[in-house]
């Protein structure tokens, strides 16, 4: 049974506060991953969703950025590279993490875990944490044209993305090779290349000598990342409205970023990134330019030609949304973000479309749900075959699939899982003590 083996996946994979996205190839908590579990635990333990997003922030910064990687101290540095070593940085609470970001699903991730089991103390709790996390990217990233920058491919969560080729190409290589652990687990034809590895190291050691503070060689306006800022933008004017603040400065932040976006990432039925040292457009056929679909305010005109774009080059009928334009001649359909589907894409899209676009969204949600029948919860699938890619057992894909579920009438029969899988404690635990140090 589909919902007890991502369970399964979701207990496996479970820290005691929070979840691995991988427990061999990402053996520590990683932000957006977080998210998207949230949402998934959410169907059959809120106390595990609300617990996941608590310990995440929990390592937010006293400028309120969110780290992207929240080390574990128990696993070995050699057990991920780059590791706590490299970064050489601590959050307020203490625990090493990495200085970078990624795109901010948390304050959608909030919501949708009040929704699933409603919580008004959780989201005063949460309420000034996702704030100050928006607050941080307005603050230091954003250009006058209203739009934030991403300063690494990490930071776009879509890392290998054809879409970074010519912006990463004029980043200097490292001189220190990386030492990869990931060929330990998942074959090279399906990861980055040395190469780009040696970039990724150059970009993030060079991040590390000004303190985390100022702009390499790389900054980017990415679609998937604002449209996610956006969208977080709307889940917090409804967190506000339910524990009596003031929601209208977040639907105004959410309507003028909306209007930046169509204004200068939109062309031709996609949104595109725009290089923001140059301010030259890059144009690409990444499927981030398919997320703003998520934004509450799109025009209507816009949003026909997203989706338009999405049967016509994404070929979504298929049933799950390639990361990367098929006919692109840079696609590929195994390697890592260059074109593979990946769960956590697919889900973003079938939320833009499911009021827009009931029909599309189905065939969405069926697809996601045969990718896992066929070749269960890897990291990513052929989009042609369904055959699966990456590391097994990986949680996002677990988690959101309990999402799709739940949301296509069948919600997960949460005792029958609980008991077959010896869990039945669940219900009587608290979340674990708040470790928030405060923001200055
Ligand atoms: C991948 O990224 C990490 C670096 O952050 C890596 O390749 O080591 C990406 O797929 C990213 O989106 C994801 O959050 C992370 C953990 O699943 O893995």
């Amino acid at each position: 049974m589909i919902l007890r083996d991502a369970v399964r996946v979701l207990v496996t994979n479970w820290d005691g506060t929070y979840t691995v996205p991988s427990r061999r190839l990402y053996p520590h908590q990683w932000s957006w991953d977080s998210a998207f579990v949230a949402i998934g635990n959410a169907r059959w333990s809120p106390r595990r969703a609300r617990s996941e997003l608590i310990t995440l922030f929990g390592a937010q910064w006293s400028d309120g950025r969110v780290p992207h990687i929240v080390f574990n101290p128990e696993a070995p540095e050699s057990s991920y590279f780059p590791g706590p070593a490299f970064w050489n940085v601590r959050a307020p609470s203490g625990v090493s993490t990495s200085g970078l970001v990624q795109p901010p699903v948390h304050a959608l991730a909030v919501w949708l875990v009040h929704v699933a089991d409603p919580n008004v103390e959780f989201l005063r709790r949460m309420y000034p944490r996702l704030v100050a996390q928006q607050v941080f990217l307005r603050t230091v990233r954003r250009s006058p044209e209203g739009l934030l920058s991403i300063l690494h491919p990490w930071e776009s969560g879509m890392d290998n993305s054809p879409a970074w080729d010519r912006p990463l190409a004029a980043v200097p290589l490292s001189l220190i090779g990386a030492q990869r652990r990931d060929l330990d687990d998942v074959s090279a034809e399906e990861r980055p290349t040395d190469l780009d590895y040696r970039r990724y190291t150059a970009l993030a050691a060079a991040y590390r000598e000004t303190g985390y503070r100022r702009a390499g060689a790389f900054a980017v306006e990415d679609p998937l990342f604002n449209a996610a800022y956006g969208a977080a933008e709307s889940a917090l004017a409804k967190i506000a409205a339910a524990i009596g603040a003031d929601p209208r400065p977040h639907h105004r932040e959410a309507a003028a970023l909306t209007a930046a976006m169509v204004d200068h990432l939109y062309d031709d039925g996609l949104f595109h990134s725009r290089d923001a040292l140059t301010g030259s457009p890059l144009r690409s056929s990444s499927a981030a330019g398919l997320v703003p679909l998520i934004l509450a305010d799109l025009p209507r005109d816009v949003t026909n030609s997203l989706i338009g774009t999405a049967l016509d080059r994404f070929e979504v009928k298929r049933g799950m949304l390639p990361s990367f334009a098929p006919l692109a001649p840079e696609f590929d359909p195994v390697r890592y973000w260059r074109g593979p589907s990946w769960i956590n894409l697919t889900w973003l899209v079938w939320r833009g479309l499911r009021h827009r676009r009931s029909d599309l969204a189905e065939l969405l949600a069926d697809g996601m749900i045969r990718a896992v029948n066929r070749s269960g919860f890897r990291e990513y699938f052929d989009p042609a075959t369904l055959e699966g890619h990456g590391c097994h057992d990986f949680s996002w894909s677990a988690a959101l699939i309990l999402d799709v579920l739940a949301q296509h009438g069948q919600p997960p029969p949460i005792r029958q899982v609980r008991r077959e899988l010896g869990l039945l404690a669940e219900e009587s635990e608290t979340e674990p003590d708040d470790m928030y140090i405060g923001l200055s």
